[in-house]
């Protein structure tokens, strides 16, 4: 059995992205072998339950007041239309319901309808996760006790890069939420994006702050940038050469994950629309076992559910069933 460290080093993981290609994929894939069954991949489905008008400045995203993005801003949807939307990814063959709102954190008032929305959809069988900004402990707490499952909340880069992508709150401030999200007893999913014109450095860097958190992410969202137009990397990626993160530098984000996290459901996120099956194939093979299915992301698109079938049809892959290893608590008891 692989050992759990959260003691990497940033030379360590140096390290590995610099292994040769298919001997850091044949370690990668050893060790997925290790604690995951390497043909099964979890099914996650996502909702944007508030969409756009977000006061944060992240470079990336299409949903801040500060890009021309065009996507417009709505108020908190409906309870009944999230579970009639959440009762569609479960016959679609989601395992897990993801729920994303554009605020810098939830305020008092929406807490009751998000509680209410937690029970909901916890209590169609299906596994709740929910994005929602900055948690202070209480509001954690209050989610802990409506029975969310997972609570996502992304480091996004190296620390060095994270200033120059957001201004309106600190790395250390999405810290302080993973804390409170962990001391809730709530599953922590935390990840970021691979392709924001960062260096090599900054992607070690970015493993080396996850794989050596207190405890490792249950979930590690790797996100391939999409690039939007009205967004700062949007528009600023489109004029340059380097519009689309290497295939081949994605991947060794993805088994560098695996190999320093290897308990860890490591997701295919976003950008897996502009990617070719082969290069998703390799993110499976270094060690990837998560995607998000379903034609939209939270604006974006996404593959959806018919070009997945083929593409698992075509690789021998099936939706995972059983539980994560990592889990902290049992799922599927609505409170
Ligand atoms: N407002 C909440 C927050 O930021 O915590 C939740 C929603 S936010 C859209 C969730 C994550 O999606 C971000 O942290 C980022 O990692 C990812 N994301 C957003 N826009 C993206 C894009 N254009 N390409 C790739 N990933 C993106
Ligand atoms: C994550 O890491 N990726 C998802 C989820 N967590 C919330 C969001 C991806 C968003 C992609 C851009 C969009 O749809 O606007
Ligand atoms: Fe707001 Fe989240 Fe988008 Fe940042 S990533 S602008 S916090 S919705």
């Amino acid at each position: 059995m692989t050992q759990i460290r959260t003691d990497w080093t940033r030379d360590e993981i140096a390290a590995l992205f610099d292994l040769p290609f298919t001997e850091l994929l044949f370690r990668a894939a050893e060790v997925h072998r290790a604690h995951h069954k390497p043909d099964e991949v979890q099914l996650c489905t996502l909702l944007s339950i508030k969409t756009g008008g977000c006061p944060e400045d992240c470079g990336y995203c299409s949903q801040s007041v500060k890009a021309d993005s065009g996507v417009e801003a709505s108020k908190l949807m409906d309870v009944r239309e999230v579970l009639q939307s959440a009762a569609r990814a479960k016959n679609a063959g989601s395992q897990r319901f993801c729920m994303g709102a554009a605020w810098r954190n939830p305020k008092e008032r929406d807490m009751p309808a998000i509680v209410e929305i937690v029970k909901g959809v916890r209590a169609m069988g299906l596994e709740t996760c929910m994005t929602l900004g900055m948690l202070s402990p209480k509001q954690a707490d209050m989610l802990a006790e409506a029975g969310l499952d997972y609570y996502n909340h992304n480091i996004d880069s190296s620390p060095e890069y994270y200033e120059r992508v957001i201004t309106t709150r600190t790395m250390q401030d999405r810290l302080d939420t993973l804390e409170n999200v962990r001391s809730a007893g709530i599953n922590v999913c935390s990840g970021g994006i691979v392709g924001m014109g960062e260096t090599r450095e900054d992607r070690v860097g970015f493993i080396h702050t996850l794989s050596t958190l207190p405890q490792h992410p249950e979930s590690v969202p790797v996100n391939a940038l999409v690039p939007v137009k009205g967004t700062v990397l949007g528009d600023l990626l489109a004029d340059t050469p380097l519009a689309k993160i290497d295939d081949i530098e994605f991947v060794r984000t993805v088994a560098a994950a695996r190999i320093t996290m290897p308990l860890s459901m490591v997701r295919l996120s976003a950008g897996r629309e502009s990617m070719s099956e082969a290069a998703q194939a390799l993110c499976f093979m270094a060690g990837a076992n998560s995607i998000f299915t379903g034609d939209k992301l939270l604006t974006a698109p996404n593959s959806g559910d018919d070009a997945d079938a083929a593409l698992f049809a075509r690789l021998g892959l099936k939706p995972l069933e059983g539980e994560e290893p990592m889990r902290a608590c049992k799922i599927a008891e609505p409170v």
